[in-house]
Parts: structure tokens; C-alpha cells; sequence
């Protein structure tokens, strides 16, 4: 396995997806042992009405999709759930689990699918095998014997919207809010900033707005990656001549040219598309200044427009009619004097001026971003400047204009639309009440930093995980993991074994579950799911796959057991028949959001889904000034942390071939990184100044300042096209560096783009 990697670092000069895609989408399939016409069979069926929701991103699901509509990271996600590999009770029956956690991310997934829910013996350190009615019935008992408010119920963003309404209402009826989920990591600096400034939580872009736009501009996201059906969307646009400017701190292949996988005539002739029309390598955590010099462009242009009588670059009727800050926002761009602006973007004047040019000429801009803005001290801040940027040209509400924050998860913001939330304010507490006959809590729950600050100081006693890998996504993991073992409880419902699985409370199990490929079939009868994806669509989901084990049990079943186990019986909360009959969750669910969920039994079966209303989209503000805000932010730079000799802004990266903490290969092809993950990117002149060398194995070490030890070895030097000040690493492996306290200021997101380190030579250099 890892051991015969040969570490490799060679530019790579071929485009986005082309033949490189399908070489690696082979790649996987023999790794994981599928056989191909089953596995083309499922992906035929990816993102197709009827077929199944793709389980790698939320990038939406055209009405009229292409013959084959998936992409190379996609086919990896589907070719990791469909493999052959299995992780059995013999397996378990071979491994301590003390002598598991020897293993990398990438060899524990790789072991292949769970097959049989599993309980932890300490005795043993073993994992071994259980009657799923034995794992319910101590499970609720334990629940029973809990305090409720010391329980956590995490979500990882895969699970259908039939899955994650019933864990919220059993959460809360249960007795807390303590429903953190991997939003809380990601994308909850977007909710919590387009709350304030235009009064929805989420993006306001549909895919048809990717037709009429005329001006793209691209903020911290790298959709040849992470939203790779993105890039046929975006090449459509690119080949009607839209304007594709970029900011990041990297150049991302994915953003700068592509030669699209499905057409075989470009994959014949070798034809690309260039992408990008301006790349504009910010700072790390500079975007704040970088927007500052585009908005303070525009008013230079505004003045110009003025002064000549020509028609105004400000859209004046839609700032006097629907904004509030407006005066109070130019001043403060005004009063930002162009040498800070550039020394904190790290661009020049020029360019940016540049950049607002194409801006001021767009009549419809799309406002693109993902983890590159969210991910820093001041994410949310990140985000009221690009909306700001948006609201001075009425970019906001009009076809083919909008902010388009990328999802990560597959159903992470249905998740949220169904009531998996912290924050009480965002569900309908009352309506829950009525329909349910019971107070729920009304106080606000644990999100994800706050259920690790639990853990550390004792006040957690319990951890259901429904998915994902939190011990390995979250910051500061090794003191959390060190405070784990004090749990009484943990519960993880998964697909595969990772880290998470191998730190366990006093009672632990590991409950698997069918993957959404799979066919669910409950009361002798084919059951449907649900997701919602980036832009507010809801569309039906149909697993047909043979599931990887006749022992598996569908989420929502295990959910609805737990429930059972743990809670008196109450007639108004019908876990039979849900569990039974998916499509009386969906009744339900369009009985506490009627507004949001209209026949929601049909309508999912429309080709692309049903739209979920959204007021920004209409300039309606639900904000508390009734108007869109404009929002000056409190400084030039996101970071959160001074700039110090010595100290680095470390951004955590994903690689090509990984899915979050599912690490599928050590191949990061588009950056030129061959057979390892344990590399820092740093400016060449940076290396020369620290007098280290190309190559050299270096720490990492945290300079957050607090008294806490925290860093990350064995790190080989690789010279890159990095802005000099900052380095990359990957994500997860430099998670330890990031202390828990380092988040943004209002959503608590752990800040992973800009991390305060140092960088010391080891001594085996
Ligand atoms: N194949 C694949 N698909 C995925 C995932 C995956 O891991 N693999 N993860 C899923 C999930 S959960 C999520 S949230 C999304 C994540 O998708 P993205 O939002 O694309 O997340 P990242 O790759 O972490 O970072 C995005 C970009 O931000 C840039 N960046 C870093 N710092 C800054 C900065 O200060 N300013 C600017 N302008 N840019 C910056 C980085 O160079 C990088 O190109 O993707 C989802 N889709
Ligand atoms: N340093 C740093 N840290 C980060 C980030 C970063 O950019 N930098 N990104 C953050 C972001 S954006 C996110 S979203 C989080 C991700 O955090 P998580 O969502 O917690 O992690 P994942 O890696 O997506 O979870 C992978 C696991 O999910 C389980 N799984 C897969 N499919 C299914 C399924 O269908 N059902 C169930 N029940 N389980 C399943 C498998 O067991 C697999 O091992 O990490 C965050 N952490
Ligand atoms: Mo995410």
C-alpha cells in the first residue's frame, strides 16, 4: 500500500479533466476492485432524474442532464462506495483497534465496506460483532441513563433529508440541540453573513443564471476539484466569451483550462477551453483588501461618470431603493489608502483596477466562493465585502446575478433546511411542538467547537456520529482525542472504518449503513430519498446498487431505532411507520415547513428538482433593517493574527484524490505532487530565506501564541507558486496546528485557511 509510493513533484501541463480524468477514474476502479459494468451501469444512473444524487458534492443536477453526468471525483466517490473490499467481524477478529490507529486514513478506508454493526470490547480492544436489536437496546438505555444536555448528535452532510429530520426531532426530543454537523466547519460563516446583509442563509444563483450571466467572478474555490460538473457550466459560459476572473492564492488547473472528459471530440483533438480570463494570486487571507480596491475602483469610476455626465457605474435606483449602509460603507472604502490595499491583498493596483473594469462593464455578476473565504478569523466579513461588491451594482436578485457560495457535502444544506441546527432560532420550535405534542428545548445547543470544548473539559458524556470522521476534520484533534476515552458513549452509524471509529467511549459501537447507491428496501418495498443541493433544489434519490451486506440497515431505519430505544412512546411521533414508509417523513416534513416543501412527494420528481423559496432572489430582505446591508469589515486582513519574522499563514489544502478525510490516492496530479501528502508548498524565495532547501523534511510548529505545544513533522519542502508569506499543506493532516480557539468571530468555523506557524528544519534534513 503506502509503502511502495515513490514521492514525485513534476509540473503538470495538461488541462482539467481530458485524459488525465479517465486515467485516474480507472485507476480507482481496479483499486477497489469493482467490476466495471455494474459500476458504469450506477454512474450512468448519477445525477439523472430517477437515478441516484452523486455523493461527492452539492453542485446541482441539470433538468437536462448530459448522457453520462458525472465527473472524475464523483465516478471516485461512487467506485469507493460500490467497492468489493469488505471490513468483516474476522477482520475486526485479526486487529486490536490500538493497533488500527497504526494505520493511515487511506489503508483504513481502503479495507473496504462495513459489513455488520459491531461493539467495542475493551477487555479485547476489539471490535466485535452484535444483533442490531442488542445494539438498540443498550444503546437507549445508555441514552436513558444520560443527561440530555451532555449528549452530542454530530452529522456529517450525506445523509438524506428524510434521515436528518428524524435524528433533529429525536435530538430534540430527547432533550437538546446539540446538533453540530459539518457545516459548522465549512459553510456556517455563509449562513450566519448572508443572514445579515441580504436575509437568506443560503446562495441566491440557479444553474440556469450560469446561461445569462456575462461576468463570473471566482472567490477561494476550486471546482476542477471539489464541484467538477461545475466546469461544464462554467465552460459554457467561458465559450460564450463571460469573463471568468479569479482570486487565489494558488493556481488552480481546474480554474485556468479544461478539456471536458464527455466530448469526445476534445478529448480527440486535445481541444481546451481556458478558463479563467484574469488570475489573481491574493494573499492568503487578503480577499477583504483585494474587494476594498475593486469597490474602491468602482467608485473612481462612479466619480469619473459623474463629473463627464456618462451613465452611472453605481446602480444608484437599486442602492437608494433596496441597500442600508451604503454612505457608511463608502466612506469606509474611501478612507482605505491604496498602499495598504495592495500590501494586504498583495496585488497591485493595476490589477485590481483591472478586475473592476470587467466588473463595471458586467450588467449580470455572479459572486462564486467557497472554503477560501469562509475558512479565516474574519470568513464572515470575507463574505459581507463580496456581497457589498455584488449590492453596488444591483448584482443581487436579477437573472443571471447572485452569490454562489459551493456546498461541500451532497445534502449539507438540506441537512440545515431540516432542522439539523444549533441554533433553535433557525427551526420552527413551535410548529415542532404542535405537531409533536411536546416542549422542545429552547436554548441553544452545542455546535462543533463548542462540543469540543465539552469533551475537553468533561461536560460531554455522549457522541452519536451520523457519518463522517469528526475526530480526524476537526482542529486541535490530538487534546480532543486525548479527552475522548472519557466518554461513556459513543455511537458512529458509517460506511467505512476511519480514525474516528478507533478512540472510543466506556460504550461504544459502530453501526454500518447502506450508502445511497444502494437499494433500501423497507416493508417489502423499494423506499426513495431526498437531497438538496448548492442552489436550493430538491430532487428524489433512487439507490439500486446491491448492498454491500445483507446486515446493513438503511440511516433512516437505524435512526428511527435508536429513537424508539431511548424515548417513551408518544402516538403523535410515529417511528413505525416512518421507518416503514419513507414517504410519511416526507408528510411530515411538509407539515413543519409547508412554505418550503409543497408536495413535496411529486414535485421531487422533477427533472433538476423543485426550487426552494428564496426572498433575496425576489429583493425581498428579511434582514432586521427590511433592507439589503452593506457591511464594512474591521480590517484590511482575515487572518485574525499580526504578521510576525518567522510566521507563516498556512492554509490547509485538498487534494486531488481525497473526499474531505477520505484520502483515495496520494496523488495530487493538477498541483504536481506524486505519491505523498506530506509536503508544505512554500515560495521559493521563502525557502531560500528560511536557508532551507527543495526537498528538505521540515515541522511545522503552531505560533498561535497560547502556551499550547501543537505541530506536525516530516514535511518535505516543495518549492510552489505561492504568494511568499503563505504555505499549503494538506487537510487533515495538518489539523493538529489549528488550536480549537482559532475561529471566525461570529459561526465559530474553525479557521483552516490561515493558520499561524513557524517552520523548523528537522534534524534528519
Ligand atoms: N473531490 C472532492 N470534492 C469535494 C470535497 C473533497 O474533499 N474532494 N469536499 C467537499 C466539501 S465538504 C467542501 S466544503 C467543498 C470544498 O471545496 P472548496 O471550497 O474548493 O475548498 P478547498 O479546496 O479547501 O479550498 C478552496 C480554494 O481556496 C483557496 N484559498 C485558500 N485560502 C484562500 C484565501 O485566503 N483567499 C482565496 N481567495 N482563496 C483561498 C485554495 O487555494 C483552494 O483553491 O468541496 C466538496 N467537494
Ligand atoms: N484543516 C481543515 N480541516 C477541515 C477542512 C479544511 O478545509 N481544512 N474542511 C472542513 C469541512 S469543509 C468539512 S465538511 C469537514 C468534513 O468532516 P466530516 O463530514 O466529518 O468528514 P468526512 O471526511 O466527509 O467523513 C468521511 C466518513 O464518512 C463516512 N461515510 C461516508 N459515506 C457515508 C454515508 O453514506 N453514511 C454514513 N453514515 N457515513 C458515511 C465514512 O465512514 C467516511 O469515513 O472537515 C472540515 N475540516
Ligand atoms: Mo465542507
Amino acid at each position: 500500500m503506502s509503502d511502495d509510493r515513490k514521492p514525485r513533484i513534476e509540473p503538470y501541463t495538461a488541462p482539467a479533466g481530458g485524459w488525465g480524468s479517465v486515467k485516474s477514474v480507472v485507476e480507482i476502479l481496479r483499486r477497489e476492485k469493482v467490476p466495471v459494468p455494474s459500476t458504469v451501469k450506477e454512474l450512468w444512473r448519477q445525477n439523472k432524474p430517477r437515478g441516484f444524487t452523486c455523493v461527492s458534492c452539492a453542485w446541482p443536477q441539470p433538468g437536462h442532464p448530459l448522457m453520462f453526468e458525472f465527473c472524475e471525483n464523483g465516478a471516485k466517490a461512487s467506485a469507493w462506495e460500490l467497492t468489493s473490499l469488505r471490513t468483516t467481524p474476522e477482520f475486526f477478529a485479526q486487529h486490536t483497534v490500538t493497533e488500527l490507529r497504526n494505520w493511515s486514513d487511506y489503508e483504513l478506508e481502503q479495507n473496504g465496506r462495513l459489513t455488520q454493526p459491531m461493539r467495542y470490547d475493551r477487555a479485547s480492544d476489539k471490535y466485535v460483532p452484535v444483533v442490531w436489536e442488542e445494539a438498540f437496546r443498550e444503546i437507549g438505555a445508555e441514552l436513558k441513563k444520560l443527561a440530555p444536555k451532555s449528549v452530542v448528535f454530530y452529522a456529517s452532510g450525506r445523509a438524506s433529508l428524510e434521515t436528518s429530520y428524524l435524528y433533529a426531532l429525536f435530538a430534540r426530543l430527547y432533550g437538546n440541540n446539540n446538533l453540530p454537523d459539518s457545516s459548522n466547519m465549512c459553510h456556517e460563516a455563509t449562513g450566519v453573513a448572508l443572514r445579515q446583509c441580504i436575509g437568506t442563509a443560503v446562495g441566491t444563483v440557479v444553474l440556469d443564471d450560469f446561461d445569462k450571466t456575462d461576468g463570473i467572478f471566482f472567490f477561494g474555490q476550486n471546482a476542477g476539484v471539489n464541484s467538477p460538473r461545475m466546469m461544464h457550466d462554467l465552460q459554457k459560459a467561458a465559450q460564450r466569451g463571460v469573463p471568468i476572473i479569479v482570486f487565489n492564492p494558488v493556481r488552480e488547473r481546474g480554474l485556468e483550462r479544461f478539456t471536458n472528459p464527455q466530448n469526445p471530440l476534445e478529448m480527440l483533438t486535445g481541444r481546451e477551453t481556458p478558463l479563467a480570463t484574469q488570475y489573481h494570486q491574493v494573499k492568503t487571507g487578503g480577499d477583504i483588501a483585494a474587494i476594498a480596491g475593486l469597490c474602491k475602483t468602482l467608485l473612481a469610476l462612479d466619480d469619473e461618470a459623474l463629473a463627464n455626465g456618462t451613465p452611472r457605474v453605481l446602480d444608484t435606483d437599486f442602492i437608494a431603493a433596496h441597500t442600508h449602509g451604503f454612505d457608511a460603507f463608502v466612506a469606509w472604502v474611501r478612507a482605505q489608502s491604496w498602499d495598504a490595499i495592495e500590501a494586504d491583498s498583495g496585488l497591485p493596483r493595476a490589477a485590481l483596477e483591472g478586475a473592476a473594469r470587467v466588473y463595471a462593464r458586467c450588467n449580470a455578476v455572479i459572486g462564486v466562493y467557497g472554503m477560501g473565504l469562509t475558512q479565516h478569523v474574519l470568513g464572515e466579513y470575507n463574505i459581507y465585502m463580496l456581497a457589498n461588491l455584488l449590492l453596488m451594482r444591483g448584482n443581487i436578485g436579477k437573472p443571471g446575478a447572485g452569490i454562489c457560495p459551493v456546498r461541500g457535502h451532497s445534502n449539507v444544506q438540506g441537512q440545515r433546511t431540516v432542522g439539523i441546527a444549533d441554533d433553535p432560532a433557525l427551526v420552527p420550535l413551535d410548529r415542532l411542538a404542535e405537531q409533536y405534542g411536546f416542549e422542545p428545548p429552547r436554548e441553544r445547543g452545542l455546535h462543533t467547537v463548542e462540543a469540543c470544548k465539552g469533551v475537553l473539559d468533561g461536560s460531554v458524556h455522549g457522541f452519536i456520529g451520523l457519518g463522517g470522521n469528526f475526530l480526524r476534520a476537526i482542529p486541535d484533534q490530538e487534546r480532543v482525542i486525548a479527552a475522548w476515552d472519557k466518554l461513556r458513549l459513543t455511537v458512529q452509524i458509517a460506511t467505512k472504518l476511519n480514525r474516528t471509529h478507533l478512540v472510543n467511549g466506556e460504550v461504544a459501537y459502530l453501526l454500518p449503513c447502506l450508502g445511497r447507491i444502494e437499494r433500501v428496501v423497507e416493508n417489502g418495498k423499494a423506499q426513495v430519498l431526498s437531497t438538496e443541493d448548492s442552489t436550493s433544489c430538491i430532487h428524489a434519490s433512487v439507490g439500486k446498487a446491491e448492498p454491500a451486506s445483507p446486515d446493513l440497515l438503511s440511516e433512516t431505519r437505524i435512526v428511527a431505532e435508536m429513537a424508539k430505544a431511548t424515548l417513551p412512546p408518544n402516538p403523535k411521533v410515529p417511528w413505525d411507520t416512518w421507518e416503514n414508509d419513507y414517504a410519511t417523513i416526507r408528510d411530515a416534513i411538509e407539515q413543519t415547513y409547508p412554505d418550503q416543501f409543497r408536495d413535496y412527494n411529486q414535485r421531487m420528481w422533477q427533472p433538476g428538482g423543485f426550487h426552494r423559496p428564496n426572498s433575496a432572489r425576489e429583493r425581498i430582505w428579511k434582514t432586521a433593517t427590511g433592507k439589503a446591508n452593506l457591511i464594512a469589515p474591521p480590517a484590511l486582513v482575515a487572518t485574525g493574527f499580526d504578521d510576525a519574522p518567522g510566521r507563516f499563514r498556512l492554509m490547509t489544502m485538498r487534494s486531488n484524490d481525497q473526499f474531505n478525510t477520505t484520502v483515495y490516492g496520494y496523488d495530487d496530479r493538477f498541483r504536481g505532487i506524486y505519491g505523498t501528502r506530506d509536503v508544505v508548498m512554500m515560495h521559493k524565495d521563502d525557502i531560500a530565506q528560511l536557508g532551507l532547501r527543495e526537498g528538505q523534511v521540515v515541522k511545522l510548529v503552531s505560533d498561535a501564541g497560547d502556551g499550547i505545544a501543537r505541530e506536525v513533522g516530516g514535511l518535505s519542502v516543495v518549492a510552489f507558486d505561492i504568494p511568499r508569506g503563505c504555505i499549503g499543506g494538506y487537510y487533515p493532516e495538518c489539523n493538529p496546528l489549528i488550536p480549537l480557539s482559532h475561529h471566525t468571530l461570529f459561526s465559530m468555523l474553525p479557521a483552516a485557511k490561515s493558520v499561524p506557524v513557524r517552520i523548523v528544519a528537522e534534524a534528519t534534513g
